[in-house]
Parts: structure tokens; sequence; C-alpha cells
């Protein structure tokens, strides 16, 4: 017998949520719909069942990749049992596709999920009834709370059944008993036979590609002559919903939600424009101001270990061919990162996903629906751009929930001009040194906003630019559900973006910036006729970087940063000092005398930040995209951003 558990349900539901608790892991969560686009599986402590997480899909008839995922999973995969998990304060909407899977398999336990909400929102929920109406082991649950978690291994392990039956119009019953009857072996379930009678072409196809089996045969296609299929698909979804609602009627007392403050303000146009840009503001505001403490005593406390380290190496005679790689190379590069870069991620990731888990993300990409109308890209391409900020990779992996292929690319090709966690500490670095006087926290944050509002208009911009040309045609439609807005759990929030996100950003940033810190040392140390390597290359591309408003040094620290976009800055620095042992220098003023000893002026600054914003995508981001929409666009991915922030930048430097 497989010992697998599928974790079933509409998006947004708190199916990951559940994988976390249930296996200790750290699936992407938050208060949107469409997170999950591939399946995670993981074992569930304490059991011999493995558990797997599906993208959330509203029904079986889905269309998206990532539910066509999900819903080819229910239907093929071995597995023994579903947890199917709803929303408490949705019960009717979420029950749809309980009944739809019911068809399938029905090993269910069907587990309710945010109970806490119920009491948030003044519901009463009648659970002993509902289990008793649909027949089926039912668990009350909270991830919040931590309410059922227990309760669920238990019924894992159990024989779970439910007995539950619905019919449909005895005509149509007939059709599914003939159907099955002429269906070969193994195929005879009631859901594809549902299927075969309503002509469901994709799942024909499905199972065409998977087990070589037509289910189109001589006798059936006969059969469905005479069948009309859409009148069945109606009659099927309208007993559903019929059903849903009939017994949630039955369970719900005191259902009346009322809207929140934050719902009216969303629903005014104004007012929706004015939050958008003091939540934008008020993260950049914060990040700048928190991270500056941290970063200032790291430095300090890292510069001191250097000393100890350097001297220590002195007195016990180690070769200077040993210690200077490891300290003036790796060493200085890798703390370079931890002191300047990593205080500014975390407190930004800490309130990303904040702005993720209460629902105020969706809210804000809902109202750029219409931009995107106007550029010709998809509404749910907002989802992936806010994505973005977080990671490029990542949103390249969301884009999978953006049904139409050509709109998928589009989302995926313009991504890369969302500056991400990795670019934001060195773009708040150079606007402190050279923008805004760093004690101007104030004024950093207004020119970080234009910034970001210059990368979304780029973003915009290069997508209405495919759409007319090498990608034309029309937007698919975009239903984006709005969830309501839920109190955010602090604890998890912290635990979330420091422990699991920030602090996995930074082991992948460090893992990159060891073998970069020695690479950039042995480049700055290789001494040919007189001249280093790494001056060497940066002068012979220097006259074209000029033209750009850049130098050779910055255009070969970004380009030898392609592994990572985080260790651009200190490649910058250890460029300039070169073989000399001057330490990384962790404080914004002493960087700022090594930029502008080596030529830096505003201009320099600016045309920096630009090209920060359009350049290549990372070497993660490239080979994401090639896995996710093939090496053809990997191709375009990388230089769309490049030639555009390439041109952009001549003209710039052109009329300044
Ligand atoms: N109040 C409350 N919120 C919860 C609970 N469980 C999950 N959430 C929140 O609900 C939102 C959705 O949770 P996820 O686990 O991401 O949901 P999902 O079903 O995996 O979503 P998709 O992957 O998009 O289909 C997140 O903001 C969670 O923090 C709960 O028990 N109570
Ligand atoms: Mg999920």
């Amino acid at each position: 017998m497989n010992k697998k558990i599928l974790l079933c349900g509409n998006p947004n539901v708190g199916k990951s949520s559940i994988f976390n608790a249930l296996t200790h892991s750290h699936e992407h969560t938050g208060n949107w719909t469409g997170k999950t686009v591939e399946l995670a599986s993981k074992k569930i402590i304490g059991t011999d069942y493995t558990l797997v997480d599906l993208p959330g899909i509203y029904s079986l008839s889905s269309l998206s990749e990532e539910e066509v995922i999900a819903k080819n999973t229910m239907l093929f995969d071995d597995y023994e049992k579903i947890i199917y998990v709803v929303d408490a304060c949705n019960l009717e909407k979420n029950l749809n596709l309980f009944f739809q899977i019911l068809q399938i398999n029905r090993n269910i336990i069907l587990c309710i999920n945010m109970i806490d909400e119920l009491d948030n929102k003044n519901i009463k929920l009648d659970i002993d009834k509902l289990s008793k109406l649909l027949e089926v082991k039912i668990i009350k649950c909270s991830t919040y709370k931590n309410i059922g978690i227990k309760e669920l291994k238990e019924a894992i392990n159990e024989n779970v059944y439910c007995t539950y039956n619905y019919y449909y119009s005895s005509e149509i019953e007939n059709n599914i008993k003939d159907i099955s009857n002429l269906l070969e072996n193994g195929f005879k379930n009631r859901y594809i036979s549902l299927s075969v009678l309503s002509k469901d072409k994709r799942l024909i196809s499905d199972v065409k590609e998977k087990y070589g089996i037509d289910l189109y045969n001589k006798d059936i296609n006969n059969y469905l002559k005479n069948i009309n299929s859409e009148n069945i698909s109606d009659y099927v979804s309208i007993k559903i919903n019929t059903l849903c609602r009939i017994i949630t009627k039955e369970v719900y007392k005191n259902n009346n939600k009322k809207k929140s403050l934050l719902d009216k303000l969303f629903s005014n146009k104004i007012s929706t424009i004015l939050i958008m840009i003091l939540i934008m503001f008020g993260i950049f505001f914060i990040t700048i101001v928190l991270a500056n403490y941290p970063s200032e005593l790291l430095g300090i406390i890292f510069t001191k270990i250097e000393n100890i380290l350097y001297n220590f190496c002195l007195k016990i005679n180690i070769p200077s061919i040993i210690y200077e790689p490891l300290i003036f190379g790796i060493y200085r590069v890798v703390t370079f990162i931890i002191s300047v870069m990593f205080p500014p991620l975390v407190i930004f990731f800490t309130l990303f996903t904040y702005a993720e888990e209460s629902g105020i993300l969706p809210r804000i990409a809902f109202n750029f629906d219409k931009v995107c109308k106007v550029s010709g890209c998809h509404g749910k391409q907002c989802l992936t751009m806010c994505s973005g900020f977080g990671c490029n990779a990542c949103a390249v992996v969301g884009a999978r929930i953006i049904d139409s292929k050509r709109d998928k690319i589009i989302a995926v090709l313009t991504n890369s001009f969302i500056p991400c966690n990795g670019r934001f500490p060195m773009i708040i670095a150079i606007i402190t040194m050279f923008l805004a006087r760093s004690e101007n926290k104030l004024l950093v944050s207004l020119y970080l906003c234009l910034f970001v509002l210059f990368a979304v208009i780029m973003s915009f911009l290069t997508s209405f630019i495919l759409s007319k040309t090498i990608l034309k045609g029309y937007p698919g439609f975009f239903v984006l559900e709005i969830p309501e807005y839920k109190k955010v759990k602090l604890s998890k929030i912290l635990k979330n973006s420091f422990v699991y996100k920030s602090l996995s950003i930074l082991k992948k940033a460090v893992i990159v910036s060891i073998p970069a810190g020695l690479i950039i040392w042995i480049f700055t140390n290789t001494i040919i006729n007189g001249n280093s390597l790494f001056n060497i290359i940066s002068n012979f591309i220097n006259p074209f970087a000029k033209l750009i408003g850049l130098d050779g040094v910055i255009l070969l620290s970004f380009m030898l940063a392609l592994p990572a976009n985080e260790i651009v800055l200190p490649i910058i620095i250890m460029g300039y000092l070169g073989k000399s042992n001057v330490s990384l220098l962790s404080d914004y003023t002493s960087i700022k005398s090594v930029l502008v000893n080596n030529g830096w002026n505003i201009v320099t600054a600016v045309s920096t930040i630009i090209f920060s914003i359009m350049h290549f995508p990372c070497g993660t981001t490239l080979s994401t995209i090639k896995s996710e929409i093939g090496s053809k666009w990997m191709i375009y991915a990388f230089l769309i951003p490049l030639v555009s922030g390439i041109l952009f930048l001549l003209l710039l430097n052109l009329f300044l």
C-alpha cells in the first residue's frame, strides 16, 4: 500500500501552513491565492506517511499549469488518502471542489482550518452537524493556534471513508454507467466517465499522454453522438453549487461579514493610490532607519576580527600566499555581505512578509489591473512583480499562476527589471552615499521609491513593447480572489522572514561569495607586466563603460557577479582597492571616499543604480527561466534588460 497523502483544497485555505505544521517544513505561505505552484512532499513527523502539498485549485476543470499539476496528481497518482482543507469562514465556496473530489476518491479527511477566524468574524459553525450531513471525518484546525494538528495526525492513521452520495438526474446517471462500461479497465471511476460524457478534451489528452490510451474509442464516439455535453457540464455545476449552498445554510449562523476599514479605503481609487505609496514609502523608510544600526555594529566587529586574524597569521608565520586570499579575499567579501547587505534584507523581508500575510499585497496587485491591460500583459503579472521584490527566480516559478503561455512569457521576461533583495541593499547604499545625506532617511526612502517606480514603469513599458512585437496578442482574463484581511501573527512573520527566508538567502549569498571572493582576489593579485588581471580587463572595457556612465571596474563587477547580485558592491570595492591591504570597509563614509577617489560622482551613482535595475538576471534566475519556458526565451531574458539598460544609459549620459 502506498503511504502517500494528498493535501488538497482551494487556493489560500492554509494547505501549506498545515503541511509545514505536520512535516516541520518551511513552504511558502501568504495571504493571496496561487503561492504553491509545484508539488512539495515530505514525511509527516511521527508517521510512515508522506504528505504532498498540492497547488490550490477551485475546480477540477481548471486551466493554469499549477492547477493541472494538482488535478493530475489527484487523478493519476497512487495515494492512500486526501486531506481536504477548507477555510472555516468560506465553506460554501470551498465545498465545491470537495464534492467533485468525492467522485475520484472517498478516503477523505475534511480539515476545517482557520477556526480561530470564526470568533473574529462572529460566525458560528456547527461542525458536528456538518460531519453528520457530509458523513465524513472532520478535524477542526488552526495552524495559528496550533489546534487540531495532533488530531490530524491521529486521523491519518485511521481508516477514513466518506459515505456521502449525491446523484445527478437519472438520464445522466444512466449515461455515466453506459460510458464506464465502454471504458477500458482502470478508468472506471465516476469522474472519468463524467468527463468523457462532458467531452473534457484536456482530461482526454492527459490520459492519452500518461497511459497512451485513447478514451474516445469507436464505441464511445458513437455513444457521444447523441449527447449534448454542454448541457451536462452546466447541470453538474448547478447541482454541486446547490449542494454547497444547502449544506452551508444548515451549519452557519450569524454569518454577517462587515467590510473592514482598510477594505473601504482600498475601494476608493484616490485613497488606494495614496495608501499604496504610503505603504511602499513606509517599508523603505523603516528598512533604511533600522538597518543602519546592526550594519555599523557588525562592520566594527568584523574589522576587529580581521585585524586579530591578520596579526595571528603574522605571529605564527603563515605564508602570505595562504592568508591573503583567505582574509583579504574570502573573509572580506563574506563579512561585507553579512554586515552591509544582510540587515536591510532581513528588515525588508519582514515588512514584505507582513504585507503578504495581511492581504495588502493582492489588493495592491488588483489595483494595477488597468495598467496591466494597457501594457498588454496579464493582471496576475502584478503578483509575480511583487514576488520579484523578494527574489526574481521565485517570481519566475510563480508565473505558473498565469494560464496563457504568451502572458506567462511576458511576465517572466520583464520580471528582472524589478530589483530583488540582492540588489536593494546596494541601491540603498549608493543613494545614501551620493543622492541624499545619510542622516536624511526620509530623502533616501523617497529616492528609493522613485527608483522602484522607475523599475516598475520599465517593466510595464517592456511588457507593452513585447505585446506589440514578438509576443502579439490579447492578455487573458484576470480572476484574482481578494482574500480577507487577517490579523497577522508577529511571531510567525519573524520566524518566516528571518529564520527561513533571510537566512536561506544569506546562505546562498555566502556560498556564492566564498569562491567569488577567492576569484576576485586572484584577479586583483595576478600581476602581468605590472598591472593586475582585474585592471587589464577593466581598462579594456573602460571606454565602453564610460559611454554608459559607469567605468570598467563597475561593469566588470556586474559581469563577475552573475551568480548573485549581492556581490556587485564588494567586487567594485575590491577592484578599486586592488592589492592594498586596506579593509573592505563597511561604513558608508569610508566606502564613499574610496568610490569618490576612483572618479565616482552623482552621474556614476545614478547610472550604476539604473544598470543594477536594467541588466541581465542573475544565474539562478536564468537557469529557472530556462527550465520554465525554454532556452530560447532565456536568451531573450538575458538580452532584453541588458540591451534596454545600455540604450537607456547611453541616452541618459548623452544628455547629462
Ligand atoms: N487566521 C489563520 N490564518 C491562517 C491559518 N492557517 C493559515 N493561515 C493563513 O492563511 C494564509 C494562506 O495560507 P497558505 O498556507 O499559504 O495557504 P495555501 O492553501 O497553501 O495557499 P496556496 O498555496 O496559494 O493555494 C496565510 O496568510 C496563512 O498565514 C489559521 O489557522 N488561522
Ligand atoms: Mg500553498
